[in-house]
């Protein structure tokens, strides 16, 4: 299924005049302040975010799951489905995929869909917590850290083939997220753990092409509940500086412990020149994978704050791998990644918005209030014509969710998929 942007067109018809109103508003006030919108506009239309392609259907919890029905079943129906999104956005323009859940039958049709709907290969993810059908060894007591060197050997094995998997799509980066841990005190030897995982990751690596990144995602807890391997930035900092160049940490905002300071984490990975990339959601609790900016939009901004002056000062970091993670229980999976994408923009464009020159001054004065000031001055700006006319300005909907549910696109996929069709991944 391909959006005709015709169909695009003519829902923003009958909202373009209050568009063109509050943008011309906004945009003089910006160029009165010395802002310059046009630069912002061309950074927002640059950034481009992956959508995961294990978030294309609805997600669940041990204690059930609730499906959405017209779900995509097979990895081409996951990439018409990142397109409908690009296509509304203009901002989603790569996926992500995770192996095995979504190892391509042909390569070459994979590839060609891809790029007709102007969809890129992020990151590909693999996957040792989940015990595949056909593998002699078992990922219970861990992977990459296991105490057998054999299921260590199938685990790292599974790193490169999923390498090989990428290079064919023309994938950049490799993830990899270790459940590895223990559920009770006693359960591991933390040095013979850590130090395993350290010599697994260093075998992977050699492997990691010359072009490519390894980023390597930390999380404090869960599946595992004593003790996860690579349970923090500073575990992940530690390895992804044994490996070497190519090793980068990746920050999900959903693997930190309650009121962890994000934004210093970020900032000081930054300054090391060791962040590779985020997964983008939001949380109460734990690991929620809730929509982004829906819980913490101001510490998201705080985040983007860091990430706009790291982008200005740090060359001595490359640029970020940018995706979400997120998991949908109650909502069309479509739409709640419409709204992520939009919470990401709005905190870019806020953090855009923050005279970094000022509050460096500020800061050298230790004028507190003025500090805040500067921050909060931008944060209270609605740039929402801003995010919307850097859609429009590419063919986008001025408003995605409002195009989604008047072109009725649910049940066009229903229509064209069945009801009750279930997408891999959690
Ligand atoms: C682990 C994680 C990781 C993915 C998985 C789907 O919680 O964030 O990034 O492999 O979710
Ligand atoms: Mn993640």
């Amino acid at each position: 299924m391909k959006i005709q942007n015709q169909h695009i067109q003519d829902v923003n018809k009958n909202i373009i005049e209050d568009h063109n109103d509050s943008f011309d508003f906004l945009a003089n006030k910006l160029t009165k302040n010395g802002h310059d919108v046009n630069t912002i506009l061309s950074k927002l239309a640059e950034f481009q975010v992956a959508i995961p392609s294990w978030a294309l259907g609805a997600g669940g919890t041990r204690f059930g799951r609730f499906g959405f029905y017209g779900e995509p079943t097979t990895l081409e129906q996951k990439i018409e489905d990142v397109g409908i999104l690009h296509s509304l956005t203009q901002t989603a323009g790569a996926v992500s995929l995770h192996i095995p859940w979504d190892v391509p039958q042909d390569y070459n049709a994979v590839s060609e869909l891809a790029s007709s709907l102007d969809i890129k290969f992020d990151a590909v993810n693999s996957n040792t917590f989940q015990d595949q059908k056909d593998v002699k060894e078992s990922y219970k007591y861990g992977s990459l850290s296991n105490t057998s060197q054999a299921v260590r050997e199938q685990a790292i094995q599974h790193n490169i083939d999923v390498i090989k998997i990428g290079e064919k799509l023309g994938s950049k980066a490799l993830t990899v997220w270790l459940a590895d841990g223990s559920c009770f005190p006693g359960q591991n030897n933390f040095q013979t753990a850590f130090q395993n995982t350290q010599d697994s990751l260093k075998s992977i690596y050699k492997d990691i092409p010359e072009d490519w990144k390894m980023l390597i995602e930390y999380k404090p807890y869960e599946p595992n509940f004593y003790s996860t391997v690579i349970q923090d930035w500073g575990a992940s900092l530690m390895l992804a500086n044994e490996c070497g160049e190519k090793a980068y940490t990746l920050v999900d905002l959903g693997h930190h412990l309650p009121n962890s300071n994000i934004e210093q984490i970020v900032s000081i990975l930054s300054l090391k020149g060791k962040l590779g990339g985020f997964h983008f959601n939001d949380s109460k609790y734990g690991d929620d994978d809730l929509t982004v900016g829906s819980i913490k939009p101001y510490a998201l901004f705080l985040i983007f704050n860091e990430l706009v002056y790291g982008m200005a000062n740090n060359p001595q970091n490359p640029d970020l791998a940018w995706m979400i993670d997120a998991s949908h229980n109650v909502k069309d999976p479509l739409e709640d990644l419409i709204q992520s994408l939009e919470a990401i923009q709005e905190a870019y464009a806020k953090a855009l918005l923050i005279d970094q020159k000022a509050l460096k001054e500020a800061q050298l004065n230790n004028d507190v209030v003025k500090c805040q000031e500067i921050l909060q001055g931008a944060y209270r700006t609605d740039v929402r014509p801003l995010i919307e006319k850097a859609r429009l300005d590419r063919g986008g909907a001025i408003s995605p969710i409002k195009a989604y549910r008047e072109l009725d696109l649910r049940n066009y996929l229903i229509k064209e998929r069945g009801r009750n069709t279930v997408a891999t991944g959690l």
